[in-house]
């Protein structure tokens, strides 16, 4: 993948021609972007074809990551960056008088995702690729991606993502490649002509999965593996199934929008065919590209591993059961056999609420052989458990996959694979101490920890090219491959002139988002200021009520003395709520409106300034994150499984100010005590109140006249315009007892916020922190996790090495 800059610029005017009979000076940018892509695609595609070639001829073993969520975001200069080629590029544009950053702005970010989980994921992609792996995704094409977010009058308003309004030049439709998925109906097994029991399908509805492939660029390797997001069609033999228009669209709406709960799953019977939709499709292909290596199906685990990215697509293991037997006529054995060795599975929280549950009823009535065959693995389960723990039935009753009418995703996910594993050290032990002790008790050797990873390239390389040249100036540029030499850094913590360029990239970095900030809120920031971040989705166990109350008490702390000394700070919020989650949507308002208050009081002064950023996504991540100075992740400890944002604010040099929760543990170990601001109460004392269900909210309030003016001015009037917000809000921590214990922690954070403050104040210091922050960023990279996944969990080996191997 080779190519000059005058090349570059050949091949771009002549498309140019070819597709829209124009010139440089006349083309939009538009225009110039879908060229642009087209040249790009076209470098690539010898390598993507070959990459499937050589894993087919090689019968070389893949992974498949099944998520019903990626969050890839903007795709030109990242393929640009790995396929070597994003400094010719730009360099060309610019002779031709065109601004690379400006045709990137065309691009819609690909938002099929809501939050860490779909991100994640595009990092795992990313890295996969860029390791050498065979692996690749399988997912859904939504038509619409998570809506995209407006404040009117401080509220959250949500409007589709029209994302795919102008083409994607990304995506291949492969229509060869289509294969029908069955709904509904009824399912009955009746004996075939060879004596052979097969289910015989009355009235269902078959629908068509037609693949959109995208290649996933490694990192200067000629490795291009593919993300297959599947859409909905419906195929011609069926339409005079469909009487109306209305019967249609319901149909064809099946991948039309993306959830946007993160979390919170209400029984849908959409979503639960969106689930089916894309694995009985992901599990079909993989069957039929897997014929082609004329390899017995009993083997099927030596050529494929398949991971369940969250109990979304568990669905996998009773799918591929059934095309084992009910297509190639295994036997239930070997068939279970073969899939428990294939499937391996990810827990990504532990919160209640989104544990997958599935009333037995909708199962039945969608998906009727599916259900028939959970109903066996159940029973199986059930019955070997009996003889195994005949003293123990309740053990049974709390494991089995079928329990209250309700199919249990994770219990099916965990059974019936050979792997489950945690994000991040905390929480894999949660798992198996607590949430899934039993399952642990049954299972110890299928437990495992990957702590989730970043992928340094997009975070760091693409995101932050200031500090990434100050890097390369100082310690060279085998970082951009081998994020663990960033260690290096490490050997100029005393060096001021090193400490200095740091600095300078922060600055630049911090204007380039006040001047974002200043053109799309009005608002002027000083580039001066601690630009103190709290990104991510809007959740109560998140607190970004905390933050907001310990606002609240630097706001009237000014008001009561206007000479107190303290940093000028920019507090930045950037954050989605859930449409149905009223109440995080009152702290979206509650926050806008304290804004407001705080940044148009003349007695402030701009001291501290609020703003929330609207539609936080992908691209404003990678805006804000080079900006940051101080890193919030600040949930309720055991609450977290990782975060991921932490990582990459660590990596691009902000100090974390967090509660020993989710990965936040592992920073605070890679960095050292005096690099991290940590407050808060540990998991085992939140688990405590648990246990002795003794915290009483009222009584911090009670006793702290601090507590009572913040929480008071929700209901008072001191906060305008949230009448039954504030009043919700004020309630959520006194009547109904604070669930995730802000008042409890806010003592301890105060005190955190001020230990920030002072270190700020020396600036010394504070860069040194910053630098041992980036030092050890590196044992973060999602490289390293997928690596470690490859060896541990899915027996898959870079392909480089195989190839020496065979040599
Ligand atoms: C999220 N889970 C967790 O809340 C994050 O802590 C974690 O970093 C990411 O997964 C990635 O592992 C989810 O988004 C979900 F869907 F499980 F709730």
């Amino acid at each position: 993948m080779e190519m000059t800059k005058e090349e570059f610029k050949k091949e771009l005017q002549q498309r140019l021609k070819e597709k829209y009979a124009m010139d440089i000076n006349d083309a939009s940018s538009q225009e110039l972007y879908n060229v642009l892509g087209s040249v790009v695609k076209a470098y690539y595609s010898d390598a993507w074809s070959n990459t499937w070639k050589d894993y087919l001829e090689d019968g070389q073993k893949q992974a498949y990551y099944f998520s019903i969520e990626f969050l890839p975001g903007k795709m030109l200069k990242s393929n640009l960056l790995n396929m070597g080629i994003l400094e010719t590029v730009e360099a060309g544009l610019a002779d031709l008088g065109v601004s690379l950053d400006e045709l990137a702005q065309v691009e819609q970010d690909m938002a099929l995702g809501n939050g860490g989980l779909g991100r994640l994921a595009s990092c795992f992609m990313d890295s996969i690729a860029s390791c050498g792996l065979p692996g690749n995704g399988n997912g859904i094409r939504y038509d619409y991606g998570l809506f995209k977010q407006r404040f009117v009058d401080g509220y959250q308003v949500e409007l589709p993502d029209e994302w795919l309004r102008n083409g994607n030049t990304w995506e291949v439709r492969k229509e060869s490649k289509a294969v029908d998925v069955l709904f509904g109906g009824n399912v009955y097994l009746a004996e075939d002509t060879d004596g052979q029991l097969r289910p015989v399908y009355e009235g269902a509805r078959r629908l068509r999965a037609v693949p959109y492939d995208t290649a996933v660029l490694g990192y200067q390797n000629h490795l291009v593996n593919t993300l297959r997001l599947w859409s909905v069609e419906i195929p011609e033999s069926e339409e005079d199934h469909y009487r109306s228009i209305e019967d249609r669209r319901a149909f064809e709406d099946l991948t039309a929008v993306l959830y946007p709960d993160d979390s919170n799953e209400r029984g849908r019977q959409t979503r639960l065919w969106q689930e089916y939709f894309f694995v009985s499709a992901g599990v079909q292909s993989i069957i039929r590209y897997y014929l082609r290596l004329n390899k017995p199906l009993d083997v099927l685990n030596e050529y494929v591993a398949i991971h369940i990215n969250d109990t979304h697509p568990a669905l996998c293991i009773p799918e591929m059961m059934r095309i084992l037997m009910d297509e190639h006529g295994m036997s239930w054995e070997k068939a279970f056999n073969v899939t428990v060795k294939v499937m391996s599975y990810t827990n990504h929280t532990i919160m209640a609420e989104a544990l997958e549950k599935w009333p037995v009823a909708l199962m039945k009535e969608n998906l009727p052989r599916m259900y028939q065959i959970i109903e066996e693995l159940d029973r199986r389960f059930v019955n070997e458990l009996t003889i195994c723990y005949p003293e123990n039935p309740e053990l049974i009753q709390r494991t089995r996959i079928i329990q209250n009418e309700q199919v249990h995703m994770a219990h099916l996910a965990i059974i019936c694979s050979h792997s489950t594993n945690g994000v991040a050290k905390l929480h894999s032990d949660l798992l198996k101490e607590v949430v899934l002790h039993d399952f642990y008790q049954l299972f110890p050797e299928r437990f495992n920890n990957k702590t989730n990873g970043i992928a340094q390239r997009r975070w760091l390389q693409l995101a932050n090219p200031k500090l990434s040249k100050v890097l390369d100036q100082t310690i060279g540029t085998t970082w951009r491959k081998t994020p663990g030499d960033l260690k290096l850094l490490q050997n100029y913590v005393e060096d001021q002139t090193v400490l200095d360029q740091l600095a300078e990239a922060k600055k630049s970095n911090k204007q380039r988002l006040a001047s974002y900030i200043e053109e799309t809120t009005g608002i002027t920031v000083s580039p001066e200021a601690i630009f103190d971040v709290q990104i991510k989705r809007l959740h109560a166990y998140k607190r970004q009520l905390l933050n907001l109350l310990h606002i609240l008490k630097l706001y009237f702390d000014l008001k009561d003395d206007p000479k107190k000394v303290q940093e000028s700070r920019l507090f930045i919020f950037g954050a989605k709520a859930a449409p149905s989650y009223t109440y995080a949507k009152s702290i979206i308002k509650a926050i806008n409106e304290v804004a407001n208050l705080i940044n148009n009081d003349p007695d402030i002064n701009g001291r501290i300034k609020v703003v929330f950023l609207e539609n936080y996504n992908v691209h404003l991540a990678e805006l804000i994150i080079p900006a940051a100075d101080v890193s919030e992740q600040i949930s309720l400890a055991s609450k977290e499984a990782s975060g991921t944002s932490n990582m990459k604010l660590m990596l691009n040099g902000a100090i974390t100010l967090a509660t020993l929760d989710g990965a936040n543990v592992e920073i605070r170990d890679a960095v050292g005590d005096d690099n991290v601001v940590i407050f808060g109460m540990t998991e085992r004392e939140v688990y405590q109140y648990y246990e002795r269900q003794d915290y009483v909210a009222k009584d911090y309030y009670d006793q702290s006249p601090v507590l009572q003016r913040i929480l008071n001015a929700f209901v008072d009037g001191t906060i305008p315009n949230i009448y039954f917000e504030g009043r919700e809000i004020f309630d959520s921590l006194l009547k109904h007892n604070d669930e995730y214990f802000v008042l409890r922690d806010f003592d301890a954070y105060v005190k955190a916020q001020e230990k920030i403050d002072g270190l700020y104040r020396d600036q010394h210091h504070w860069q040194q922190m910053s630098l041992m922050n980036i030092a050890n960023a590196g044992r973060f990279s999602a490289d390293d996790t997928m690596m470690r996944y490859a060896e541990e969990i899915w027996h898959i080996e870079p392909v480089e090495q195989y190839s020496k191997k065979k040599g």
